[in-house]
């Protein structure tokens, strides 16, 4: 059974071209928007059809909630699929999908608005035993009261807020002395980024690994893990390369995560894909930090380790389906590595390199899948994300899928822009990278020399 004839993609990009095949294999049709920036873009002709909806700029187009919903009006579309970023995450967006009789491809409002507030969802894993940092419980009333709990809990603390995202909201304070500023620059830089100045406290924890478990949950309570992405390489909270499994975990750890993962989706009454992260303390605990209510960027290296395509199970949930796998289903093969190929030039900082692909040669062979939009001739724009592809191995050791993915970045040609190419060769050859030695701060003391 078909969950549903029609949807409306509400993304651009690799992700709207992601979502355009899950569909045409499911036998779904396609309605793909686009801003004047990304007209004529190869990946919209491979939709049933294609809707302008406004100018480059994102806040007129991709994340302007009227023109997205009148799109899916005069497309008789009976679901919208919102990708990653933009709307993805928006409450409002998910509640309008929902009285104009779309359905969101994605959780319920109350699931986005709960997770969404990260206090809130701390609160709701400490309450269901899923380990957390030693913290204030729930949002912190004024400086004097943060003072307290930063005492109590001992510094360095971090300052977080509740509505953060990117990094942005977030100030370390290391003793008391930096301690005041710390707690107003979070609030304001939330204030301004997100109109929520609301603030809690965490103990800081000092260079941890960023490791993430996939979840899928389906409408009638069941709730499956689908193992770890190790997100740890990282260069300003922009995530570069991730893996699975994680070299930091065993078969031990893995289950007691999963199982961390598996109660705090229940205890959300969750629905569809999620992904909850965790922080990997050198001394090997591990900390819930916040829930994503989305598909993630990197949603394909678990795919490649189970087998299962996640996007087609999320429209099949959505659609009321149940869960087509049980735990026990749900095998990890091999070790898949992703490297972002990014239109950056790491030689000047990572500034953006948009303009028109030339030569554009891309690698294949055993274990090798490209998830991209772009092609010789296609013009990078400058108005959203560089991201190119997402350059994905999947072979039976980690120490293989560093071999090919060496092999796949030197087949690698793009001309006519700057690429994150040489950096992931730099990287790949790094010898903490091969021996599975790294932490959030790697690319920063490592690999980037200034
Ligand atoms: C932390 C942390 C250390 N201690 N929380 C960064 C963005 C947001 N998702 C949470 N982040 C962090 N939270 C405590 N209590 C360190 C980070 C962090 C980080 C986390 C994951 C990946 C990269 C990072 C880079 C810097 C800081």
């Amino acid at each position: 059974m078909k969950p549903f004839s029609r949807i409306l993609v509400a993304n651009r990009g690799e992700i709207a071209l992601r979502i355009i095949r899950a569909c045409r294999e499911l036998g779904i049709e396609t309605v793909v928007v686009y801003s004047e920036a990304d007209r004529g873009a190869g990946y919209l002709d491979l939709a049933d059809d294609k809707i302008c909806i406004g100018p480059a700029a994102s806040e007129h187009s991709y994340l302007d909630i009227s023109k997205i919903i009148a799109a899916a009006e005069i497309s008789n579309v009976e679901a919208i699929h919102p990708g990653y970023g933009f709307l993805s995450e928006n409450p409002q967006f998910a509640e309008i999908c929902q009285s104009c009789n779309l359905q969101f491809i994605g959780p319920t409002v109350e699931n986005i608005r709960q997770l969404g507030d990260k206090a809130a969802a701390r609160e709701l894993a400490k309450k269901v035993g899923v380990p957390v940092v030693p913290g204030s419980p729930g949002v912190i009333a004024d400086e004097q009261e943060a003072l307290g709990v930063a005492r109590e809990i001992g510094f360095p603390v971090l300052v977080k807020a509740v509505a953060g995202g990117g990094g942005r909201g977030m100030r370390v304070a290391r003793d008391e002395s930096s301690f005041g500023q710390a707690f107003h620059a979070a609030g304001s830089e939330a204030e301004l980024a997100f109109k929520n100045s609301d603030v809690y406290i965490e103990k800081y924890i000092e260079k941890p690994r960023h490791v993430e478990i996939q979840v899928m949950a389906d409408s009638y309570g069941s709730v499956i893990h689908l193992g770890e992405r190790d997100c740890s390489l990282q260069r300003r909270h922009q995530k570069l390369l991730e893996e699975s499994p994680s070299p930091a975990v065993d078969d031990d750890l893995r289950e007691r995560m999963g199982k961390s993962a598996i109660d705090l989706t229940l205890a959300a009454d969750y629905r569809g894909a999620g992904t909850i992260e965790f922080l990997l303390d050198p001394d090997g605990s591990y900390y819930f930090i916040e829930m994503n209510t989305r598909i993630q960027v990197e949603h394909p290296v678990t795919e490649m380790v189970t087998g299962i395509d996640l996007v087609q199970e999320q429209i099949r949930v959505a659609g009321g389906a149940p869960l087509r796998y049980r735990q026990e289903d749900v095998r990890i093969q091999g070790h898949c590595i992703e490297c972002r190929i990014n239109a950056e030039d790491p030689a000047n900082g990572f500034a953006p390199s948009p303009g028109r692909i030339g030569e554009f040669r891309v690698p294949g062979g055993m274990g090798v899948r490209f998830d991209s939009h772009v092609y010789s001739g296609y013009t990078v724009p400058s108005t959203y994300d560089s991201l190119l592809g997402k350059l994905i191995v999947h072979r039976e050791s980690r120490e293989e899928a560093i071999g090919t993915m060496r092999r796949a970045l030197d087949e690698f040609v793009i001309e006519g822009v700057h690429t994150t190419i040489p950096f992931y060769r730099e990287v790949l050859k790094h010898f903490h990278f091969v021996k599975g030695n790294l932490d959030t701060g790697f690319i920063e003391e490592y690999l980037i020399d200034s």
